[in-house]
């Protein structure tokens, strides 16, 4: 029999087992709701999956599913000889990161405390596209593509968003839903907070430029990229200086003050302004009927594409004073007392963090990973010993942002000393708040710290680059990535590195690594000599 209350599914079963014998029972259970592709009547669907289930019985369903997690582990899992508790927190991030992907449907997201609890009512971030989307996009590719699509089916929420503002074009929600991509965020957060529109053009471009797929900006791509690229143009004002600025809004720590020249927004808003700049020319380049269908229906006007690159040109981004290349976080920071937060507890933050100078979670330092390619090492060094030690890490993304900084500047300890932290958020209940939920973005970023981080990876203008500086208590990485088509398996340490290429990529696509460049398609096995 069954029984059900609202929020409580239940069932009720009853048999007699002699005395001595054992018995077991199995329960199978369909799920299935109007987010799955082709599935309009949840109900029905549930019980034709049922039935096809009882009809396979439980031995196949249960070969069929070990069929599927071992293709998912040999295309994701990272093995390293190191330390046991390291293994086993990045294999619980990779886990979750494959449990909570939409390898099925691009009709929905990833929640930013995935499917763990209630926590943000399980709407969706631009945790996603920074944090989350990396691991995809270099190991389930598919993944990447439909949580990219996902953006592509809400853009008319995100057109009324702007609209609602009484802007240009398009702004996507800063917590979304998978129904409509309307704003569902809190307390007015929407008037200002809008980096997550510019993170979702940077997702873009970096998966067209990791596996390849340049068609899918070309084509279904086109639409996002201008309509955020108007949303930033209706925004940015010009100053006496000659410069534009975004007048009011905050970066990725929410709970900031909105103001000026926000660093992390303007930053992102000028890189985002760029790509739609350059995805649109090269549409009109390669695939020029689908740049004009998408030009005729957004009525897109002559110049407005080259406006886009000249613009991002002149967004102003204040600098931190003697500090020469590094971006100030915002209008405020340099106005509060400096103070020694080594020993601030988490309560003693919230009572003091607009008197004094203590930042909750990584932006500029964010910013100088993301946009690594603008600044020099050395401003990047300035920068984190700027930051660094006024960051209390009262968020799920800042460990792990610093922990790839620590590396990306040649700080071995400090980058391992936050690999363990940042790793262990959620398993070890850093924050005392696992128990809402798990933090899809730590666990996300644990690929990022271990292949980004340790392993220097970083897609190119036209080749994948390794700079692999790995910690002490490592001495080797094993781990899978796919790249313009190609499958690599990567083993390095102690010095050493060997790769196996399979699968049909495209040609000429170049692979750097210890110094030495080497063809994809020239053969199966590359290996050789890097400095550790
Ligand atoms: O998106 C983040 C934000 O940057 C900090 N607060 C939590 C959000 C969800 O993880």
């Amino acid at each position: 029999s069954s029984a059900s209350r609202s929020g409580l599914l239940s069932q009720r079963g009853a048999s007699q087992v002699a005395p001595g014998h054992a018995a077991s029972w199995v329960r199978l259970t369909a799920v299935a709701t109007t987010r799955d592709e082709g599935i309009d009547e949840p109900s029905s669907a549930a019980k034709r999956i049922l039935e096809q289930a009882v009809a396979a019985g439980f031995e196949t369903l249960v070969k069929a599913q070990e069929g599927i997690w071992a293709r998912r582990w040999h295309d994701t899992d990272i093995a390293i000889d190191g330390p046991a508790r390291d293994q086993m927190m990045i294999r619980f991030g990779i886990f979750s990161l494959l449990q909570v992907a939409p390898f099925h449907a691009d009709t929905l997201s990833i929640p930013a405390r995935c499917y763990a609890y209630n926590r943000y009512n399980g709407l969706y971030f631009w945790d996603g596209e920074i944090f989350l989307l990396p691991f995809y996009q270099f190991c389930a590719p598919p993944v990447a593509r439909n949580l990219l699509s996902f953006r592509c089916r809400t853009l008319p929420g995100a057109r009324r968003n702007a609209a609602l503002l009484g802007a240009e074009g398009a702004i996507f929600p800063w917590q979304g839903d998978a129904d409509f991509g309307e704003e569902q965020a809190p307390w007015g957060l929407h008037k200002y907070l809008w980096h997550q529109n510019a993170d979702i053009i940077y997702a873009f471009d970096q998966y067209a430029r990791a596996t390849g797929n340049e068609a899918f900006l070309c084509n279904e791509g086109l639409e996002v990229l201008a309509e955020t690229a108007r949303f930033w143009v209706s925004q940015l004002q010009r100053g006496d200086d000659g410069l534009y600025h975004l007048e009011a809004t905050v970066g990725p720590d929410e709970a900031e003050e909105h103001g000026p020249d926000n660093g992390y927004t303007s930053l992102m808003a000028r890189r985002s302004l760029e790509i739609s700049n350059r995805w649109w020319n090269c549409a009109m380049d390669k695939t020029p009927g689908a740049a004009d269908l998408a030009a005729a229906k957004l009525g897109l006007i002559d110049g407005e594409v080259d406006e886009w690159a000249s613009l991002a040109g002149k967004v102003s981004i204040p600098e931190v004073p003697g500090c020469a290349g590094v971006p100030l976080q915002d209008a405020f920071f340099l106005s509060r007392k400096p103070a020694d937060i080594s020993n601030m507890t988490v309560e003693e933050y919230w009572k003091k963090r607009g008197e004094v100078q203590v930042i909750k979670q990584a932006d500029i330092v964010l910013a100088m990973y993301l946009l690594e390619d603008r600044f020099t090492k050395e401003e990047i060094r300035r920068g984190y010993e700027f930051y660094e030690p006024k960051t209390l890490h009262v968020s799920s993304l800042s460990y792990n942002t610093h922990a790839i900084v620590a590396a990306i500047i040649g700080k071995p300890h400090d980058a391992y000393d936050y690999f363990r932290k940042a790793a262990g958020l959620d398993l070890d209940n850093l924050r005392d708040a696992t128990k809402d939920g798990l933090h899809a973005a730590a666990l996300g970023a644990v690929w990022q710290m271990a292949i980004p981080g340790f392993m220097g990876m970083r897609v190119r203008e036209d080749h994948l680059a390794f700079e692999p500086a790995l910690p002490d208590a490592w001495k080797e990485i094993r781990f899978p990535i796919q790249y313009h088509g190609w499958h690599l398996r990567f083993a390095v340490g102690g010095g050493r590195y060997r790769i196996d290429v399979s699968g049909e990529g495209r040609p000429g696509a170049m692979l750097k690594i210890g110094g030495a460049s080497w063809a994809l398609d020239a053969g199966p096995t590359i290996e050789g000599r890097y400095r550790p």
